[in-house]
């Protein structure tokens, strides 16, 4: 099913030019580019993404990192696009991330992990996360010349 999902650079990406390289995968797997932003995320709107955790023991700190620097809040659309964009960044903890993922290639600590995706196990996360960030006059809707390739 074709979708949207939501990913962001976060600052340790952003400061260790990882941008390109996170977007190229992303672009060569298929997948179509339809809002991307360079912004410093405020505690509300972190405060916002991270509703989820603000029980955990880490959550100040993952506040405080995620606003401490330029963020790349993107949305690509494709076929499974939340799916697929989860197993090309890899899991959470990049110990356990495998190689060829963004985290597995590219991090070595949980909490300096790079790059976020929404989860597609938590139902509707895509949907609410893009709103967040974005408004639906900043999606661009528009069709890859090698769509007719990419699917049957
Ligand atoms: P993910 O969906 O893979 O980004 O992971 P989570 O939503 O579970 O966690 C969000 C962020 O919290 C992670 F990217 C890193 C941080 N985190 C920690 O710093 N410590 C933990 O034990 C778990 C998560």
């Amino acid at each position: 099913m074709t979708e949207r999902t939501f990913v962001m650079v976060k600052p340790d990406g952003v400061h260790r030019g990882l941008v390109g390289e996170t977007i190229s995968r992303l672009e060569a797997r298929g997948l179509k580019l339809v809002a991307a932003d360079v912004r410093q995320l405020d505690e509300e709107t972190a405060g916002e993404h991270y509703a989820e955790h603000v029980d955990k023991p880490f959550y100040d700190d993952l506040v405080s990192f995620i606003t401490s620097g330029p963020v790349v809040p993107m949305v690509w659309e494709g076929a499974d696009a939340t799916r697929q964009v989860r197993a090309m960044i890899g899991e959470t903890d990049p110990l356990d991330a495998a190689s060829g993922t963004v985290r597995g290639d590219f991090a070595l600590d949980i909490s300096r992990n790079v790059i976020h995706a929404s989860d597609h196990e938590d139902e509707g996360a895509n949907e609410r996360e893009i709103s967040i960030f974005f408004d639906d006059d900043q999606l661009t809707s528009y069709e890859r010349l090698d769509e007719t390739w990419l699917y049957e």
